[in-house]
């Protein structure tokens, strides 16, 4: 079903948006309890680490990659008791990679969330161990959630789907590749390749996944949601470099201005702002573009994609 490219300042009364604003509330608190059931308990030892685990996990954070799980679910008909195990995982991967990021060795963050990062609450040691554990955990799930497909090739294509994700090709390639540029000058080309790697592997992960557990799925309909996912991921991540020059740091929760600091190639700081906004609202209209096919209901992903280049934190 087509949905048109719309203004990017939609009216707050807006229906379809009111609909979104209520359906994503109701996301963000199916995954906290998803998320709380599946991790270890704080009485089991070794405590103190169960205790940085659920810290790192839990209470905060816009839970952007499992809402995408689920509105892909919802553009596909599919269950969200189905997509809970796929919608933590990610969620897994995205903590660990929080934790790992903040770390001295990395980007050196005391605030994340709005609150102090794990190694400032804990300490270095037991930050390493949190994304870890973490990142096994994502992988255990996978293997181990009841109610994701039964079918041993879905299972296996969902755990190559976040393995090639988060590894060199994907987050992990990709926050080499950030690491590395520190200090020196990138193409467009060059920040599109980092970004897409280290945000836009994850982000695609989520739509991919979601869409693994629906084998039916035409190719054509599965290669419009690929579009789609590489679109918004890139578009999340120009809005991140916006906000980290342009945004507020009590509402966003962490530092600003942390990109120039560490003197970061960024969208804005290569093509400058006008242009970046410009680049995210066209790959918003690139992302809308492509879900029109008649085996999708674009309307949840349409909306996902306005609200991830239309926020503020
Ligand atoms: C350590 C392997 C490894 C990778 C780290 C995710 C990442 C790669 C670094 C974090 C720094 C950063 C700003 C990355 C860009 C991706 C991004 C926008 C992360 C923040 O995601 P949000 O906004 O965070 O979804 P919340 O807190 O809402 O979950």
């Amino acid at each position: 079903m087509s949905v048109q490219s719309r203004p990017i300042e939609p009216s707050p009364t807006a229906g379809r948006h009111a609909d979104f604003a209520a359906r994503l509330k109701s996301w963000q608190a199916r995954i906290e309890r998803e998320l709380a059931a599946r991790l270890p308990s704080v009485d089991a030892p070794p405590s103190r680490l169960h205790e940085a685990i659920r810290y790192s996990v839990l209470g905060g954070g816009k839970r952007v990659r499992p809402a995408l799980v689920y509105a892909t679910g919802a553009a596909l008909g599919i269950d969200e008791s189905k997509l809970d195990g796929a919608a933590c995982a990610i969620e897994l991967i995205h903590a660990y990679s929080l934790v790992h990021d903040d770390l001295p060795a990395m980007d050196n963050d005391d605030l994340r969330r709005g609150r102090p990062t794990c190694h400032k609450a804990f300490d270095e040691a037991t930050a390493i161990l949190v994304g870890d554990s973490l990142q096994v955990l994502a992988f255990e799930i996978l293997a181990n959630d009841p109610k994701l497909p039964k079918d041993a090739n879905v299972r296996l294509e969902l755990v190559r789907l976040l393995a090639v994700a988060s590894g060199t090709s994907g987050m992990a390639g990709g926050q080499a590749l950030d690491l590395a540029a520190i200090g020196r000058k990138l193409s467009l080309a060059e920040v599109e390749e980092m970004h897409g790697r280290k945000t836009g592997a994850l982000i695609h992960a989520c739509v991919a996944m979601a869409a693994a557990c629906a084998p039916q799925l035409s190719e054509t309909a599965r290669r419009g949601l690929d579009e789609y996912a590489r679109a918004i991921g890139l578009a999340f991540q120009i809005q991140d470099d916006l906000l980290d020059v342009e945004g507020d740091v009590a509402v966003i929760g962490k530092a600003t201005g942390a990109d120039r600091a560490l003197d970061k190639p960024t969208y804005p700081s290569v093509t400058g702002i006008e242009a970046s906004r410009k680049l995210m609202h066209d790959l918003h209209a690139r992302a809308l573009a492509a879900l029109d096919h008649p085996e999708l209901d674009a309307e949840p992903l349409a909306a996902m994609s306005d609200w991830l280049v239309l926020r503020k934190y």
